[in-house]
């Protein structure tokens, strides 16, 4: 009876072991089914947007509504790339001939300003040839500028005419070269450009 009972024992034993056996393989295969069958899922989202809850695809659609905006996005960046290259070019052009303001100041009609040089402003200039000379008439009345001086009169160079108020007068000096100006209706408004 002892060795029945004992063979008994260890199969009822074995029994259960193959019973634990089994209910663990069914959960690890239940397991792995539900897992294998979520991660489908998630990768077949975005095709399957419509048979999929809500969730999922509020994600499909935002992903799809984010990746043409991040690929503008990357568009605009190349684009501004482009126009600060561009810009570039245009500062070392502006680094060769340049143009230089000269002020023509208020209340200068009247005599006075020579005493201080100040008729044009700078009323003496050094510029490099190939550079421009813009007059701004910032005063209320008109003036030249006109190459030359009071006592010899115009050069002939260069000459602008009356510049009225508010208007300007630009010369692109091409030769090297010390040019006196005056104005020919203010015979003390006197200046020099001095082109290296
Ligand atoms: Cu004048």
């Amino acid at each position: 009876m002892a060795g029945i009972d004992k063979a008994a024992i260890v199969f009822s034993i074995a029994i259960a072991l193959v019973g634990v056996g089994i209910a663990v393989v069914g959960d690890s295969v239940d397991n792995s089914p539900v897992a294998k069958t979520t991660a489908p899922k998630v990768t077949a989202q975005p095709s399957e947007t419509k048979t999929q809850t809500d969730p999922f695809g509020d994600l499909a659609a935002k992903v799809k509504a984010e990746a043409p905006k991040a690929a503008e996005e990357v568009k605009m960046k190349d684009t501004v790339k482009v126009e600060v290259k561009e810009e570039k070019p245009m500062v070392k052009e502006s680094a060769g001939p340049t143009t230089h303001t000269v002020d023509i100041p208020v209340g200068t009609s009247v005599p006075g300003c020579e005493a201080s040089n100040a008729c044009y402003l700078p009323a003496d200039i050094e510029i490099n040839v190939g550079d421009t000379v813009e007059w701004i008439n910032i005063d209320t009345a008109a003036h030249t500028v006109t190459g030359g001086s009071p006592s010899d009169g115009p050069s002939g160079v260069f000459d602008s005419s009356l510049v009225m108020a508010d208007a300007s007068y630009a010369f692109t000096f091409n030769d090297a070269g010390s040019y006196d100006y005056f104005c020919m209706v203010h015979p003390w408004m006197v200046g020099s450009v001095t082109v290296n």
